[in-house]
């Protein structure tokens, strides 16, 4: 590490306490920039580092609700706008128990990189809640979006931040916020994304990350001379990106053998195809069921307690959340014959994790990379939307394709122009950040 990375690394840290996920998320960038900042002193004498790892605006506010019973409920509401360089801050929110700002500061920070790297005009931003969607009613669940989004609508706008779905906020939610953003604002505006069809919101989004996704590693996999057919894949969250990653995986011929929740995995090695897909499209997004129902349903193995990574597969696909995949899995992934792993979820490698991978030279593919399909199709919902237009499923789609194919190629060369091969942790976070860059230093000390 050189100087200035390890001063702006040291700064961030005790600048950060308590933040583990953001600090992870901060370190894994600036050790690859080592090689683009000797190319380019300009970006150090400019700031960029010390400006860059420091959200542009954060925004904490209370969410009081009162829930079927009657009693008031308090949650904490996040909105993190990070950088604003190159678009209007554009990223997810997230409702999990488990949230706390610095979760969203590591997911905004990711986001920063990952929009850039889709071309598209988008800025980085996230935001979410503590809130637990878990066992609560359709009228709680609405009653809390609506208050949330009375305190959001200030810092929001079409062409300033325009949030989206991540874990626990799905096309329901979106249609909660849009609803009291209207309400309050008069404007029936390009807000948010992941909208339903009939107020503004584009074919394929939903299907626009796990689709991405199969199309990034397709190319991961062309590079190599192989193709998705007859590949074995685990994968282990059931939620939006799980389930469309396994329709267009099946589509390419490839066998997809595990998908779970917390609680576990189910074992399928005839791969989740045909009816046992349609029954699990619907598990969570409509009945808001565990993932075991599935095994349950098609008398197919449960394995408890435990995450899908110990079963022997080509590929694995976290397709979860943060730090699902630990040093103790990857190893026993490389010991089954493993030799390739695409992060859909954000950050779900661990960094000793993703360090063994690229140490032994398997395919490995970054999230900011693998999954930034989500989010590039919410910047082609946004551009539908400043039309007043909406483009067919097939146009949407042939866009979102040549998107992936765009961001592995800028990759894979960004990692081979700083001398790098093969690294595509290091190719995403140098060409992300090259543009991002670009911009701020055009831009002046803002
Ligand atoms: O992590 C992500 O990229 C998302 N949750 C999607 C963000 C978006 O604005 O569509």
């Amino acid at each position: 590490m050189s100087q200035a990375i390890k001063e702006v690394m040291d700064q961030v840290t005790s600048r950060n306490p308590h933040e583990p996920e953001f600090l992870q998320a901060v370190k894994e960038v600036l050790e690859s920039l080592q090689p683009v900042l000797e190319k380019h002193p300009e970006f150090i004498e400019a700031g960029i580092l010390e400006r860059i790892v420091e959200p542009e605006r954060q925004i904490i506010f209370r969410v009081p609700w009162v829930d079927d019973q009657g009693k008031v409920r308090v949650n904490r509401g996040y909105r993190v706008q990070f950088n604003s360089a190159i678009g209007p801050y554009k990223g997810g929110i997230r409702f999990h128990p488990s949230v706390t700002l610095g979760t969203i500061k590591f997911l905004g920070f990711e986001q920063i990189f990952k929009n850039s790297l889709t071309g598209l005009p988008i800025g980085g931003g996230k935001g979410g809640s503590d809130f637990d969607p878990r066992g609560k009613s359709q009228g709680e669940v609405m009653r809390f979006c609506q208050s949330f989004m009375t305190e959001l609508y200030r810092y929001i706008g079409a062409d300033i931040d325009v949030p989206a779905g991540d874990i626990g906020v799905g096309a329901r939610e979106i249609g909660y916020f849009y609803g009291q953003y209207k309400r309050i604002t008069t404007l029936f505006e390009g807000v948010l994304t992941g909208k339903g069809l009939t107020w503004g919101g584009s074919l394929a989004r939903p299907e626009a990350t796990g689709y991405g996704t199969v199309y990034f590693l397709e190319e991961m996999l062309k590079a190599r001379g192989e193709s998705l057919q007859d590949k074995s894949i685990a994968i282990s969250g059931y939620g939006n990106v799980g389930t469309f990653f396994i329709q267009k995986a099946n589509q390419c011929g490839a066998k997809v053998i595990t998908i779970g929740d917390e609680n576990g995995y189910v074992y399928d090695p005839d791969g989740i195809k045909d009816e046992k897909l349609d029954f699990l499209m619907d598990l969570w997004v409509v009945h808001r069921r565990p993932a075991k129902d599935l095994a349950d349903k098609f008398g197919l193995q449960w394995v408890s307690g435990k995450r899908p990574w110990e079963v022997a597969c080509d590929i694995a696909v976290p397709t979860a959340t943060q730090n699902e995949l630990d040093l103790e899995n990857a190893k026993q992934l490389l010991s089954n014959g493993c030799t390739c792993v695409a992060e859909a979820a954000n950050m779900p490698c661990t960094a000793e994790a993703v360090n063994l991978f690229l140490e032994k030279q398997i395919l490995f593919g970054p999230a900011k990379a693998v999954n930034a399909g989500g989010v590039a199709t919410s910047a082609l919902e946004m551009t539908q939307n400043s039309m007043r237009y909406s483009w067919t499923f097939e146009e949407v789609d042939t866009k979102l394709k040549s998107i992936m194919g765009n961001i592995y190629r800028n990759a894979s060369q960004a990692a081979q122009d700083y001398g790098l091969e093969g690294n595509l942790v290091a190719g995403a976070n140098i060409a992300g950040f090259l543009k991002v860059a670009q911009a701020m230093l055009a831009q002046g000390v803002v």
